[in-house]
């Protein structure tokens, strides 16, 4: 198995060099019949060749080994002692991967069915040109000599090193530009790929060489190894406004288009890193945009430009890659933001502003220079993010927001109280109660948007969910909205009245900041109309100063139970011309450091100065997303 390990030991071949990376390189022959040097075999014509020895792996696997563990894609548990638990629990810290395990992971496992893992022994030799290993500085001792000798004795792989730690996108680069095959298959280390997980990917590339083509990802847990495979269908990339990857099923006008079920899938955006390229197209788009640092938002980047610049970006059902899903992000994220800056700089025109109102502290986020990314797009003659919006992924929504019908929805008489959902499970977003909180001016689950058609819809997310009022409980709930075409359901319809008022229309009731629920949150609820400041509200877009804040500090760092978390706070004090001193406050990270050795209490407001954002982000750095106490 293919993930880093702490411990020196050949099998890690395919390891993790501090960011997950590899770079595989696969020689078309159908495209070009130059075979890479260290090919035994003269290029045959086809028919010389019979099947079996077409298939013929780089390596043959050795013999089932039924006693080998994680053997079949079974689950991994250890009866471990007190020092080895240690050293398991220090990888998890670590890699947010067990790695302990994983080390112990039969390199030559089979998966269920025929699939087996290493790709070596999974790839046709007769197709395979070269793997290429980077090695992003890590600093790992086992990957520098130990790696050396190992991969010394196999064939078709390359090392290269970056001389500083490059980050996702410059490290992959590094290993393209050292490839000499037709096409590019990128995949993380913490991967595994079965039988004939290859040869889909490079016949469609074959038939389409402005194919970007992805394997469908099977899940690998990220503790016990056990793979969990992908259950039914594939599903298919999108995206919601806060520029945060989904997944969807498969929409009935793409299943139409498809004439077999071993037919591309085709997908408005990819989940990360594990496609297939035609070299000289990649080229072309432009590969990665190099200003991306460390990782997060390079997908969407990626899959906005091959869709406007004329290519497509599809999943082929017949190649299946399993991959370990982190426990959490292994490496800071602080970076992602202003990737998906811009991301939305460059390709979203006049639909980044719906990303901003749902994200204002994204307005903030120091992007660096775009002028080379907009130039390409300009030299590709790419098309509009609208033509992509109305041709690629039509079935995302697109809020209208229309001045003061979107952002916090605050109430009057409970100053300083917004409408706000947090939904328990990033998977299930509908279903729970609406509440009040302070309002915290950060969009995202504060974020609500008023449609012409009388939806309060909570649309940071795909699906949205709309607003739906419960005459009997008297509480409001979130459902999914509508689909397309369809009328608004009647409890989920709203009327905003000029006084600031909002009239429920099925039951004829305004909703009223509750103080006291049966639950003992302050909600909002659905009571008898009348001119009390407790029904009145209106919105506040993310992008106004929020001068309740100021009272409610306490409340707010209560809640930031993540350093991250309270970073987002910190910016938007900073935005408040408020000063950043709550930071120093009871902040205490699960690994021992504080927040607050890093708060500050400059005074600076951001009108004047972009530095603040960056002052707080090293500032939560040194949390690095750990989780704090209060
Ligand atoms: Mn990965």
């Amino acid at each position: 198995m293919a993930v880093c390990g702490r411990r020196s030991r050949p099998k890690l071949l395919f390891c993790l060099f501090g960011v997950t990376l590899v770079g595989y390189l696969i020689l078309f022959r159908h495209s070009s019949g130059d075979l890479d040097g260290t090919n035994r075999r003269e290029a045959p014509g086809e028919q010389e060749l019979d099947n079996e020895e077409l298939k013929k792996p780089v390596y043959e696997k050795p013999p089932l080994d039924l006693n080998a563990l994680g053997e079949l894609g079974r689950a991994v548990k250890l009866n471990l002692n007190g020092e080895e638990k240690k050293r398991e629990e220090e990888s998890i810290q670590k890699h947010q991967i067990n790695t302990y395990v994983s080390d112990r992971v039969s390199l030559h496992r089979r998966m269920p069915e025929i699939w087996n893992p290493l790709v070596l022994e999974t790839s046709p030799d007769i197709l395979l040109n070269e793997v290429v290993l980077v090695d992003d500085y890590s600093d790992a001792a086992h990957l520098k000599e130990p790696l050396e000798i190992y991969i010394s004795n196999l064939r078709k792989v390359r090392l290269i090193r970056a001389t500083k730690r490059e980050g996702l996108v410059r490290a992959r680069l590094l290993g393209a530009s050292i490839t000499t095959g037709d096409v590019l298959t990128f995949l993380d280390c913490h991967c595994e790929c079965h039988n004939g997980w290859l040869e889909p990917l490079l016949h469609r590339i074959k038939e389409e060489p402005t194919a970007v083509v992805c394997p469908v990802i099977d899940v690998i847990d990220w503790n016990t190894f056990q793979y969990l495979g992908n259950s039914g269908e594939p599903q298919i990339g999108g995206f919601d406004w806060r520029l945060v990857f989904t997944w969807h099923t498969v929409p009935p006008y793409e299943q139409k288009r498809r004439h077999s079920p071993t037919d591309v899938i085709r997908s408005p955006t990819m989940a990360g890193g594990l496609f297939a390229v035609k070299k000289s197209y990649f080229l072309y788009l432009g590969t990665y945009d190099t200003g991306m640092e460390v990782w997060g938002g390079e997908n969407l980047e990626f899959s906005f430009r091959i869709w406007q610049c004329g290519g497509s970006l599809e999943i082929h059902p017949c190649s299946h890659v399993g991959h370990v899903f982190p426990k959490k992000a292994p490496y800071s994220r602080s970076k992602a933001l202003a990737n998906s800056v811009r991301a939305a700089e460059v390709w979203m025109d006049e639909y980044k502003e719906v990303y901003y109102h749902r994200s204002p502290h994204a307005r903030l986020e120091a992007f660096g220079d775009v002028t080379e990314r907009r130039k390409l797009r300009e030299k590709l003659g790419c098309k509009n993010f609208k033509w992509y919006l109305d041709n690629v992924y039509p079935d995302i929504h697109v809020p209208e927001d229309k001045p003061g019908m979107f952002g916090m929805l605050k109430n009057r008489g409970k100053t300083s109280y917004c409408f706000d959902y947090n939904p328990t499970d990033e998977h299930m977003v509908v279903g729970q109660r609406v509440t009040l909180y302070p309002c915290h001016g950060m969009g995202q689950n504060q974020f609500f948007e008023y449609s012409t058609d009388g939806e309060i819809r909570y649309n940071t997310r795909e699906p949205a969910g709309c607003i739906m009022g419960d005459n009997i409980s008297t509480y409001l709930t979130l459902q999914l909205c509508r689909k397309r075409g369809q009328p608004v359901p009647a409890d989920q319809k709203f009327v905003l009245q000029e006084d600031g008022s909002i009239l429920h229309e099925m039951s004829q009731k305004c909703v009223q900041a509750v103080d006291k629920t049966d639950n003992g949150t302050p909600a909002p609820s659905l009571q008898p109309c009348s001119n009390s400041p407790y029904q009145k509200w209106r919105f506040v877009g993310g992008h106004e100063p929020v001068k309740w804040l100021d009272v409610q500090l306490p409340t707010v760092m209560d809640r930031a139970v993540a350093c991250n978390h309270l970073l987002f706070g910190a910016w938007n004090i900073g935005a408040l011309r408020e000063t950043s001193w709550f930071l120093s406050h009871r902040m205490t990270c699960s690994d021992g450091k504080t927040c607050q050795k890093s708060s500050h209490s400059d005074k600076r407001c951001l009108d004047n100065t972009r530095l603040l954002p960056r002052r707080m982000r090293s500032a939560v750095d040194g949390c690095d997303g750990a989780v704090c106490s209060t």
